[in-house]
Order: structure tokens, then sequence, then C-alpha cells
């Protein structure tokens, strides 16, 4: 059973919200609607060594996004350089109703080329921001498509020849929410209870600006950044919550907990909601991929905290500290409980025989199937509509986070290393994870319309940037 909702009414207060955006203007949309300037000092951190929260501003889907080199707090008050979309890092969320148009005029004022990538969005070949594509410096592009999928966070980056890992890590990167109707009838936390974190690791030099120095087998900063915030905490009401989690690291893995011990109630990941709830204790997640969960905050105490903690790191990535009020406007009495349905739209093609296999060795740090990437080498052609397996394999060099352009799938079989799958890669997936000696298998249809060039790659930036990536085409 779906739960009673506290305040507002989902359905109707989310499109009534939608509508009054307004064109081009800065949505006022609770947790994902609060403004920071780029050049702002965040206020005194509330206790300790936290500093609040950033959360971008949401926008609509025809805001005009700049992406430029600017200036950022990271936290603390100390003010560095970044590459920055809209002044901000992250840049702003997007947030988009099933069936919108997109049409977002894009200018580079970076003093290189770039591309904005809709990673997890399926568009057509010439407004996905591949390395083909590349706007110069002060070009324009306006990227047009329409949202044909379901709800979810996707979101959008650089992916531009051989630099997309330094563009990422100097700070490009942010969120792109999805909603329909499936997601509205669902009783879950909205306005300031529903809370982006993208989540990423980071090296600052001594004057606090953002600095990289990537190798072949991967960067790895020394501290944490959440939604551009390091040491982040963020006040919480005596309710639910629902945080919408991105991995925007060039390499790093996160293995998420929470501190007291409690479970994430699972409710969606790359692709949108899953089948069902499911309460997890932990989550291994790679760059690029994504989960949506709901937090119990109901019985945290005034100044009692949780930390959601990377146990890889050992790193406390976000502090909730409670406030001691009551759920205000968008929080609900009861979410969605585990092994309770939430959706009926997933893979539905999981029973049907493929067309075609095809296997793909990520070899060294470098190389698919012992290719080098090459942007005009087109690797295999495959027929729109038809379902074929995908075989990922390694033997080493992992971890490999292994990304798909121009379809979502549905990941069938791990074998090797972890030889399980895992509950956050039920469901519509973009991005999986290979470790050491894994063969992974999903099973995927091209059938949006679109035919054209996509890509294949390793979502380990550095790993991609060195030629782990390859050229096909949906014809
Ligand atoms: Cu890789």
């Amino acid at each position: 059973m779906g739960g009673t909702r506290v305040a507002g009414a989902g359905v109707s207060r989310r499109r009534v919200l939608q509508a009054a955006v307004g064109v081009g203007g800065v949505a006022a949309l609770g947790g994902l609607g609060a403004l920071r300037s780029s050049t702002s000092i965040a206020a005194p951190p509330p206790r300790g060594s936290t500093n609040r929260l950033f959360i971008p501003p949401s926008v609509t889907p025809d805001t005009a996004l700049t992406a430029a080199s600017g200036q950022v707090d990271l936290g603390g008050g100390t003010v560095g350089k970044a590459l920055v979309y809209n002044g901000t890092l992250p840049g702003p969320n997007f947030v988009v109703r099933r069936g919108d148009a997109v049409a977002v005029p894009f200018t580079n004022n970076l003093d290189a080329e770039t591309t904005v990538h809709w990673h997890g969005l399926i568009v057509p070949t010439a407004e996905d921001g591949q390395p083909h594509e590349a706007i110069a410096p002060n070009g324009t592009h306006t990227y047009a498509f329409t949202v044909k999928q379901r709800a979810g966070m996707s979101w959008y980056h650089p992916h531009p020849h051989l630099a997309t890992a330094s563009q990422v890590a100097y700070g490009l990167a942010g969120g792109f929410i999805i909603r329909d109707s499936v997601e509205d009838a669902l009783s879950v936390p909205s306005e300031a209870y529903e809370v982006p974190l993208v989540i990423r690791d980071a090296n600052v030099d001594k004057a606090g600006n953002l600095s990289y120095n990537g190798k072949a087998s991967g960067f790895t900063g020394n501290i944490a950044l959440v939604n551009g915030t390091r040491d982040a905490a963020l006040e919480v009401d005596q309710t639910w919550y629902r945080f919408r989690i991105l991995i925007g690291s060039n390499s790093r893995l996160f293995n998420l907990t929470l501190s007291n011990g409690a479970t994430f109630r699972l409710i969606g990941n790359d692709g949108g909601l899953l089948p069902t709830a499911v309460d997890v204790p932990a989550m291994e997640l790679s760059p690029g991929e994504r989960v949506d969960v709901l937090v119990d905050c109901s019985g945290l105490a005034a100044t009692q905290t949780v930390g959601l903690v990377d146990t890889n790191s050992g790193w406390p990535l976000l502090r909730l500290t409670g406030s001691g009020k009551p759920g205000g406007l968008g929080a609900v009495a009861t979410v969605p409980a585990a092994g309770e349905g939430l959706s009926s739209d997933g893979p539905t093609f999981g029973d049907i025989a493929p067309v075609t296999t095809r296997l793909f060795s990520f070899d060294g740090m470098t190389r698919i199937n012992g290719v080098v990437y090459d942007m005009a080498l087109n690797s295999f052609n495959v027929p729109a509509g038809d379902v074929e397996d995908w075989v990922f394999r390694t033997n080493g060099n992992a971890p490999h986070p292994v990304h798909v352009h121009g379809a979502s799938f549905k990941v069938m079989s791990r074998d090797g290393g972890r030889r399980r799958l895992f509950p956050w890669e039920e469901g519509w997936k973009d991005t999986v994870l290979l470790h050491d000696r894994e063969t992974v298998t999903v099973r995927l249809r091209f059938d949006s319309g679109y035919k054209g060039r996509y890509l294949l790659h390793c979502h380990k930036l550095e790993h991609e940037d060195a030629g782990m990536m390859l050229n096909f085409t949906v014809v």
C-alpha cells in the first residue's frame, strides 16, 4: 500500500509546479530548487567542520547552459577555481516531464573544445554530445530532443575527444531529472525532502583550486565532494527523505552505507523506478551509476546525526543532523514498503532470445577487443529493433564501469568475480560495473526510432580518454 501524504498532493502539486516554472527560469522546487551563486560564500558551518550541503538550482529544459571557468565555494568559505556550468558545481538540475521538448542553448566559454553528453538520455546522434560533435571555444549549439523515456535521474557532462576526464574532474557535471505519471502515483517524498546528491572525489591545491593529475590507471582524489561541498551536512526533519544519488567521480568506486546501520530503501537506479522496492544495507557503485533511495530520518532527534558513509575510503560523505521538526510540505507519512511494487514498465524483453550475441573484452586500460578508440572507425552495425546480448568481460585493470549510449539495457548475469547481480542492477540500466575477471551479460534493443552512431565505453574516464571506447551504428 502506498502511504498517506502529510502535506501536499503529489500529482497535482508537481504538475502545478511544472506549469508555474515558466520559460527559461529557475524553478523553486524545494530540495531541487535552492540557489547559490558561483561566488557566494556559504553561511558559517553549523557545527564542527561541516559545511551546509549545496543544492544546485532546478531549471526548465529550455534554460541556456554555459560551460566556463569560474570560482566555487567547496565549503567553509574558501573559494577556488573550477570549471562550471552556469556558475555552479554541480551545474543546474534540469527537471522535465516525460514528453517534454528539450532545447538547451549551450555556449562553450572554455578555452578548449567540449560537448554536452546527456548520460542516460536516449537522444539523436547529433544531440548526444559525442566527441565527433565538438563545440569549439566560443561556439554554441542548441541541444534539442524530446524526452521519450520514463522518470529517472540522468546527468550531463562533457564528452570531448581525449579530454573528458579532465573537464569532469575540474567540475563539469549536472543532474537531469525526468518525472512521469507512474512516479506521480507513488507516495515518495518531494520538495525539500527530495535531494539530489552528486558524489565524487577531488583534489584541491593549496589555494583551494580543484586540481587534476589523472594517469592511465585512473584518478583518485583525496577528498569527497557531495554536490561540490566537502564535509557536507544537511539538516533533516523527522520524516523520510528521497536521495537521488549520482556517482560523478572519474574512477573511484563508492560503497555507500548509513552510519547507524540502517538500510536504504532502494526504489530506482539509472533508468528509473525498480519493479519493487528493496531494503539494502550497502551499495557499491561506480562512475556514472545512479540510485534512488528513501532514508528514514523520522527517529532522528534534534542535533542527533547519521552519516552517509563510503566504507571503501572510510569517508563520511554527508552528515544528516536532526532538526527536531516534523516534515512539512512534500513529506509523506508512509513510503513504499520493501517488496512493494513500484512500476511495471521495466525491461520486457528479458525472455526473448537474442538475435545476436556480441563479445566485448575490456583489455588493459586502453582497448576494447584489442582496439584503441578511433573516432573514424565504426566497429559494427546494430539493426534497430533487434534484441541483442552484449557480453562484457575483463581479466584485469578493473573497475571498468561499462556504459552504452543510445539504449538502456537489462543486466542478465554476472559470472566470475562477484558472481551475482545486485538489487540496484534490476530494471533499466545504462552503466554496469565490471570487477576483475567478471563477465557481465546485458540484453538490449535499440528501439528508440533513432538511427546513427552511438558509443560503448568504459566510464572510468581515464580509460575512456585512453581509448577504451568504440563507435557503433544503429541501422
Ligand atoms: Cu575501464
